[in-house]
Protein backbone atom coordinates (compact mmCIF):
# COMPACT_ATOMS: atom_id res chain seq x y z
CA UNK A 1 0.00 0.00 0.00
CA UNK A 2 1.71 3.65 -0.97
CA UNK A 3 1.57 5.82 1.26
CA UNK A 4 1.46 9.61 0.99
CA UNK A 5 3.52 11.88 3.69
CA UNK A 6 5.33 14.99 3.75
CA UNK A 7 7.38 16.72 5.95
CA UNK A 8 5.73 19.68 5.37
CA UNK A 9 3.26 18.41 8.45
CA UNK A 10 6.09 19.96 10.58
CA UNK A 11 4.93 23.55 9.70
CA UNK A 12 2.09 23.42 12.07
CA UNK A 13 3.96 23.11 14.93
CA UNK A 14 1.80 25.17 17.91
CA UNK A 15 3.33 25.76 21.14
CA UNK A 16 -0.33 25.87 22.95
CA UNK A 17 -3.36 24.43 23.59
CA UNK A 18 -6.49 25.91 25.76
CA UNK A 19 -6.58 22.45 27.72
CA UNK A 20 -8.53 22.57 31.33
CA UNK A 21 -7.92 26.26 31.87
CA UNK A 22 -4.51 26.32 30.97
CA UNK A 23 -2.18 26.65 28.12
CA UNK A 24 0.15 23.33 27.26
CA UNK A 25 1.80 21.76 24.60
CA UNK A 26 -0.38 20.67 22.19
CA UNK A 27 -1.99 17.37 22.19
CA UNK A 28 -1.42 17.48 18.08
CA UNK A 29 2.51 17.73 17.70
CA UNK A 30 4.81 16.73 14.76
CA UNK A 31 5.82 13.59 16.64
CA UNK A 32 2.56 12.39 16.08
CA UNK A 33 3.37 11.97 12.39
CA UNK A 34 7.08 11.25 12.74
CA UNK A 35 6.25 7.76 14.89
CA UNK A 36 3.52 6.90 12.96
CA UNK A 37 5.21 7.18 9.99
CA UNK A 38 8.46 5.21 11.48
CA UNK A 39 5.82 2.47 12.65
CA UNK A 40 4.05 1.70 9.55
CA UNK A 41 7.73 1.12 7.76
CA UNK A 42 8.90 -0.70 10.49
CA UNK A 43 5.86 -2.92 9.19
CA UNK A 44 7.26 -3.13 6.14
CA UNK A 45 5.60 -0.27 4.04
CA UNK A 46 7.82 1.02 2.26
CA UNK A 47 6.52 2.79 -0.50
CA UNK A 48 6.47 6.46 0.90
CA UNK A 49 5.96 8.77 -1.34
CA UNK A 50 5.82 12.80 -1.16
CA UNK A 51 1.78 14.11 -2.34
CA UNK A 52 1.57 16.18 -5.55
CA UNK A 53 0.97 19.69 -5.21
CA UNK A 54 -2.72 20.83 -5.40
CA UNK A 55 -4.47 24.19 -6.36
CA UNK A 56 -7.82 25.26 -4.18
CA UNK A 57 -10.30 23.78 -6.57
CA UNK A 58 -11.28 20.75 -4.15
CA UNK A 59 -10.91 22.73 -1.08
CA UNK A 60 -13.53 25.15 -2.75
CA UNK A 61 -15.86 22.56 -3.36
CA UNK A 62 -15.68 21.93 0.47
CA UNK A 63 -15.04 25.13 1.81
CA UNK A 64 -16.87 28.64 1.68
CA UNK A 65 -14.59 30.77 -0.26
CA UNK A 66 -14.32 33.77 2.88
CA UNK A 67 -13.40 30.78 4.99
CA UNK A 68 -10.28 29.66 2.82
CA UNK A 69 -9.30 33.28 2.59
CA UNK A 70 -9.67 33.80 6.62
CA UNK A 71 -7.49 30.57 6.69
CA UNK A 72 -4.96 31.85 4.32
CA UNK A 73 -4.41 35.46 6.03
CA UNK A 74 -5.48 34.61 9.66
CA UNK A 75 -2.04 34.60 10.68
CA UNK A 76 -0.13 37.46 9.26
CA UNK A 77 -3.75 39.80 10.33
CA UNK A 78 -3.16 38.45 14.07
CA UNK A 79 0.57 39.42 14.00
CA UNK A 80 0.18 42.89 12.24
CA UNK A 81 -2.44 43.38 14.59
CA UNK A 82 0.39 43.35 17.49
CA UNK A 83 -0.56 40.08 19.05
CA UNK A 84 2.17 38.23 20.69
CA UNK A 85 1.01 34.87 21.36
CA UNK A 86 -0.42 32.60 19.27
CA UNK A 87 -4.39 33.26 18.01
CA UNK A 88 -7.26 31.78 19.67
CA UNK A 89 -10.78 32.56 19.90
CA UNK A 90 -12.24 34.54 22.51
CA UNK A 91 -15.54 35.72 21.28
CA UNK A 92 -17.95 34.00 19.42
CA UNK A 93 -21.44 34.13 17.99
CA UNK A 94 -22.89 32.36 20.33
CA UNK A 95 -27.38 32.38 20.78
CA UNK A 96 -29.44 35.44 19.41
CA UNK A 97 -26.31 36.68 18.52
CA UNK A 98 -25.21 38.47 14.61
CA UNK A 99 -23.97 35.86 12.53
CA UNK A 100 -21.31 38.23 10.28
CA UNK A 101 -17.32 37.79 10.20
CA UNK A 102 -16.06 41.40 12.03
CA UNK A 103 -13.50 43.10 10.33
CA UNK A 104 -10.73 42.44 13.14
CA UNK A 105 -8.99 39.34 13.33
CA UNK A 106 -9.96 39.12 17.05
CA UNK A 107 -13.48 38.94 15.97
CA UNK A 108 -13.41 36.80 13.14
CA UNK A 109 -10.90 33.65 14.59
CA UNK A 110 -14.57 33.71 17.16
CA UNK A 111 -16.45 33.98 14.03
CA UNK A 112 -14.69 31.03 12.17
CA UNK A 113 -13.91 28.76 15.08
CA UNK A 114 -16.50 26.59 16.95
CA UNK A 115 -14.02 25.76 19.45
CA UNK A 116 -11.10 27.32 21.31
CA UNK A 117 -8.15 24.83 21.86
CA UNK A 118 -7.08 25.05 18.45
CA UNK A 119 -4.50 27.62 18.42
CA UNK A 120 -3.43 29.66 14.95
CA UNK A 121 0.43 29.77 13.75
CA UNK A 122 2.47 30.81 11.31
CA UNK A 123 2.77 27.37 9.22
CA UNK A 124 -0.76 26.33 9.91
CA UNK A 125 -2.28 27.28 6.33
CA UNK A 126 0.92 25.66 4.37
CA UNK A 127 0.60 22.32 6.67
CA UNK A 128 -3.37 22.17 6.04
CA UNK A 129 -3.00 22.48 3.02
CA UNK A 130 0.29 19.96 2.26
CA UNK A 131 -1.82 17.46 4.36
CA UNK A 132 -4.82 17.91 1.77
CA UNK A 133 -2.68 17.25 -0.64
CA UNK A 134 -1.44 13.89 0.87
CA UNK A 135 -5.47 12.86 0.78
CA UNK A 136 -5.81 14.24 -2.41
CA UNK A 137 -2.87 12.47 -4.08
CA UNK A 138 -4.00 8.88 -2.27
CA UNK A 139 -8.26 9.55 -3.57
CA UNK A 140 -5.77 10.02 -7.03
CA UNK A 141 -3.86 6.44 -6.81
CA UNK A 142 -6.81 5.02 -5.91
CA UNK A 143 -8.86 5.93 -8.70
CA UNK A 144 -6.16 5.30 -11.21
CA UNK A 145 -6.21 1.74 -10.26
CA UNK A 146 -4.58 0.61 -6.51
CA UNK A 147 -7.33 -1.14 -4.25
CA UNK A 148 -5.80 1.04 -1.33
CA UNK A 149 -3.73 3.84 -0.02
CA UNK A 150 -2.64 5.65 3.00
CA UNK A 151 -2.64 9.87 3.52
CA UNK A 152 -0.42 10.73 6.07
CA UNK A 153 -2.53 13.64 7.23
CA UNK A 154 -1.40 16.43 9.48
CA UNK A 155 -3.00 18.50 10.73
CA UNK A 156 -6.43 16.16 10.82
CA UNK A 157 -9.70 17.25 9.20
CA UNK A 158 -12.77 15.77 9.95
CA UNK A 159 -13.69 18.53 12.32
CA UNK A 160 -13.33 21.12 9.72
CA UNK A 161 -16.71 22.03 8.10
CA UNK A 162 -17.76 24.25 5.40
CA UNK A 163 -16.85 27.58 7.55
CA UNK A 164 -15.67 26.59 10.62
CA UNK A 165 -12.10 25.00 12.10
CA UNK A 166 -11.90 23.88 15.51
CA UNK A 167 -10.52 20.76 16.81
CA UNK A 168 -7.43 20.41 15.47
CA UNK A 169 -8.68 20.86 12.01
CA UNK A 170 -8.27 23.55 9.55
CA UNK A 171 -9.07 21.81 6.50
CA UNK A 172 -11.09 18.74 5.54
CA UNK A 173 -9.19 15.75 4.41
CA UNK A 174 -11.87 13.36 3.75
CA UNK A 175 -12.12 14.76 -0.39
CA UNK A 176 -14.47 12.05 -2.37
CA UNK A 177 -12.35 10.94 -5.26
CA UNK A 178 -12.88 12.45 -8.16
CA UNK A 179 -15.75 11.51 -9.77
CA UNK A 180 -15.87 8.64 -12.84
CA UNK A 181 -13.98 9.94 -15.89
CA UNK A 182 -12.24 8.01 -18.59
CA UNK A 183 -13.39 4.70 -16.68
CA UNK A 184 -11.39 5.97 -13.44
CA UNK A 185 -12.91 7.30 -9.83
CA UNK A 186 -16.32 6.22 -8.35
CA UNK A 187 -19.91 7.66 -8.52
CA UNK A 188 -20.88 6.97 -4.77
CA UNK A 189 -18.53 7.04 -2.39
CA UNK A 190 -18.62 6.52 1.53
CA UNK A 191 -16.66 7.93 4.55
CA UNK A 192 -16.91 5.87 7.19
CA UNK A 193 -15.30 7.61 10.47
CA UNK A 194 -13.36 5.78 13.31
CA UNK A 195 -11.86 8.40 14.64
CA UNK A 196 -13.54 8.59 18.59
CA UNK A 197 -14.80 11.98 18.01
CA UNK A 198 -17.76 12.93 16.07
CA UNK A 199 -17.20 13.85 12.20
CA UNK A 200 -18.85 17.18 12.12
CA UNK A 201 -17.36 19.04 10.00
CA UNK A 202 -17.47 15.70 7.11
CA UNK A 203 -20.91 15.37 8.10
CA UNK A 204 -21.73 19.04 7.59
CA UNK A 205 -19.94 19.25 4.17
CA UNK A 206 -21.92 16.14 2.63
CA UNK A 207 -24.73 16.99 5.14
CA UNK A 208 -27.55 17.59 1.47
CA UNK A 209 -25.61 15.20 -0.95
CA UNK A 210 -27.17 11.54 -2.09
CA UNK A 211 -23.90 10.58 -3.68
CA UNK A 212 -21.75 10.21 -0.38
CA UNK A 213 -22.62 8.29 2.47
CA UNK A 214 -21.38 9.04 5.83
CA UNK A 215 -21.16 6.98 8.85
CA UNK A 216 -19.42 7.97 12.29
CA UNK A 217 -18.46 5.62 15.15
CA UNK A 218 -17.31 7.97 18.14
CA UNK A 219 -18.18 8.57 21.15
CA UNK A 220 -21.35 9.94 22.57
CA UNK A 221 -21.84 13.77 21.97
CA UNK A 222 -23.35 13.96 25.40
CA UNK A 223 -20.35 14.14 27.19
CA UNK A 224 -17.75 13.96 24.13
CA UNK A 225 -16.23 16.45 21.89
CA UNK A 226 -17.79 18.26 20.04
CA UNK A 227 -20.65 17.95 22.26
CA UNK A 228 -22.99 19.61 19.67
CA UNK A 229 -22.99 17.46 16.46
CA UNK A 230 -23.18 13.80 16.18
CA UNK A 231 -26.67 12.18 17.51
CA UNK A 232 -28.05 9.55 16.10
CA UNK A 233 -31.25 11.50 14.94
CA UNK A 234 -28.70 13.52 12.11
CA UNK A 235 -30.02 11.69 9.10
CA UNK A 236 -29.22 13.80 6.15
CA UNK A 237 -31.17 16.35 4.70
CA UNK A 238 -32.31 17.13 1.18
CA UNK A 239 -31.17 14.89 -1.30
CA UNK A 240 -28.50 13.71 1.54
CA UNK A 241 -31.66 12.37 3.64
CA UNK A 242 -30.46 9.09 4.46
CA UNK A 243 -26.87 9.35 3.73
CA UNK A 244 -25.88 10.29 7.44
CA UNK A 245 -25.56 7.98 9.97
CA UNK A 246 -24.49 8.42 13.46
CA UNK A 247 -23.39 5.70 16.36
CA UNK A 248 -22.81 7.33 19.53
CA UNK A 249 -20.95 4.89 22.05
CA UNK A 250 -20.34 5.50 25.55
CA UNK A 251 -17.87 5.76 27.74
CA UNK A 252 -15.98 2.79 28.08
CA UNK A 253 -16.90 0.86 24.62
CA UNK A 254 -14.65 -1.82 23.58
CA UNK A 255 -14.09 -3.90 20.23
CA UNK A 256 -17.02 -5.75 20.79
CA UNK A 257 -19.44 -3.17 20.81
CA UNK A 258 -17.98 -1.19 18.49
CA UNK A 259 -16.85 -3.11 15.64
CA UNK A 260 -20.78 -4.90 16.09
CA UNK A 261 -21.14 -0.95 15.33
CA UNK A 262 -18.39 -1.12 12.59
CA UNK A 263 -20.54 -4.15 10.84
CA UNK A 264 -23.95 -2.20 10.64
CA UNK A 265 -22.11 0.81 9.52
CA UNK A 266 -20.43 -1.53 6.33
CA UNK A 267 -23.75 -3.00 5.59
CA UNK A 268 -25.32 0.27 5.47
CA UNK A 269 -22.72 1.18 3.17
CA UNK A 270 -22.83 -2.04 0.70
CA UNK A 271 -26.65 -1.14 0.52
CA UNK A 272 -25.56 2.41 -0.59
CA UNK A 273 -23.95 1.18 -3.08
CA UNK A 274 -20.45 2.97 -2.33
CA UNK A 275 -18.02 2.48 -5.05
CA UNK A 276 -15.00 3.41 -3.09
CA UNK A 277 -14.59 3.94 0.37
CA UNK A 278 -12.71 6.65 2.00
CA UNK A 279 -12.01 5.77 6.24
CA UNK A 280 -11.62 8.39 8.27
CA UNK A 281 -8.66 6.63 10.59
CA UNK A 282 -8.67 8.13 14.13
CA UNK A 283 -6.64 5.74 16.73
CA UNK A 284 -7.92 7.80 19.60
CA UNK A 285 -10.36 4.93 20.18
CA UNK A 286 -6.95 3.18 21.43
CA UNK A 287 -7.43 2.17 25.00
CA UNK A 288 -4.72 4.79 26.67
CA UNK A 289 -5.29 7.54 24.74
CA UNK A 290 -5.12 10.97 26.77
CA UNK A 291 -8.41 12.37 25.74
CA UNK A 292 -10.54 9.44 25.12
CA UNK A 293 -12.88 6.94 26.59
CA UNK A 294 -12.92 3.77 24.39
CA UNK A 295 -11.25 0.66 24.87
CA UNK A 296 -9.79 -0.84 21.95
CA UNK A 297 -6.53 -2.75 22.01
CA UNK A 298 -3.74 -2.65 19.68
CA UNK A 299 -4.70 -6.14 18.21
CA UNK A 300 -8.14 -4.88 17.70
CA UNK A 301 -6.52 -2.40 14.80
CA UNK A 302 -5.62 -5.52 12.69
CA UNK A 303 -9.44 -6.59 13.34
CA UNK A 304 -10.34 -3.13 11.86
CA UNK A 305 -8.71 -3.55 8.73
CA UNK A 306 -9.68 -6.79 7.91
CA UNK A 307 -13.09 -6.09 7.94
CA UNK A 308 -12.12 -2.77 6.66
CA UNK A 309 -11.02 -5.11 3.48
CA UNK A 310 -14.07 -7.61 3.88
CA UNK A 311 -15.85 -4.45 2.54
CA UNK A 312 -14.87 -5.50 -1.13
CA UNK A 313 -14.32 -1.59 -2.04
CA UNK A 314 -11.04 0.48 -2.89
CA UNK A 315 -10.00 2.43 0.23
CA UNK A 316 -8.10 5.85 0.79
CA UNK A 317 -7.26 5.71 4.56
CA UNK A 318 -6.83 9.28 5.80
CA UNK A 319 -5.34 10.01 9.21
CA UNK A 320 -6.80 12.01 11.38
CA UNK A 321 -6.46 11.55 15.84
CA UNK A 322 -4.68 9.45 18.01
CA UNK A 323 -2.32 10.96 20.49
CA UNK A 324 0.59 10.56 23.47
CA UNK A 325 1.60 7.38 23.25
CA UNK A 326 3.68 5.69 20.97
CA UNK A 327 0.89 2.82 20.35
CA UNK A 328 -0.27 5.14 17.55
CA UNK A 329 2.10 4.15 15.59
CA UNK A 330 1.55 0.32 15.98
CA UNK A 331 -2.15 0.98 15.87
CA UNK A 332 -2.03 2.44 12.54
CA UNK A 333 -0.13 0.00 11.35
CA UNK A 334 -2.56 -2.73 12.35
CA UNK A 335 -5.12 -1.19 10.42
CA UNK A 336 -3.03 -1.06 7.13
CA UNK A 337 -2.09 -4.41 7.56
CA UNK A 338 -5.16 -5.86 8.16
CA UNK A 339 -6.36 -3.55 4.60
CA UNK A 340 -3.24 -5.53 2.81
CA UNK A 341 -4.11 -8.85 4.03
O1 LIG B 1 -10.74 13.74 16.18
N1 LIG B 1 -10.55 14.89 16.80
C1 LIG B 1 -9.66 15.04 17.75
O2 LIG B 1 -8.97 14.08 18.05
C2 LIG B 1 -9.52 16.38 18.38
C3 LIG B 1 -10.28 16.48 19.65
C4 LIG B 1 -10.11 17.80 20.32
C5 LIG B 1 -10.63 17.77 21.70
C6 LIG B 1 -10.41 19.03 22.41
C7 LIG B 1 -11.05 18.97 23.77
N2 LIG B 1 -10.58 20.01 24.63
ZN1 LIG C 1 -10.31 12.35 17.53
Amino acid sequence: MRIFYTEDHKLRDARTELFGGELVAPFEAPFRAEWILAAVKEAGFADVVAPTRHGLETASKLHAPDYLEFLETAWARWVADGYRGEAIPTCFPARRMRQHPPADIDGALGYYAFAAETSITEGTYAAARAAMDCALSAAEHVSAGASAAFALCRPPGHHAAIDLYGGFSFLNNAPRPPPRARGLGAARVAVLDVDFHHGNGTQDIFYGRGDVYFASLHGDPVDAFPYFLGFADEEGAGEGLGSTKNYPLPRGTAFAAWSAAMDDALHRIATFGAEALVVSLGVDTFERDPISSFKLKSEDYLRMGERLKQAGLPIVVCMEGGYGVPEIGLNVANVLKGISA
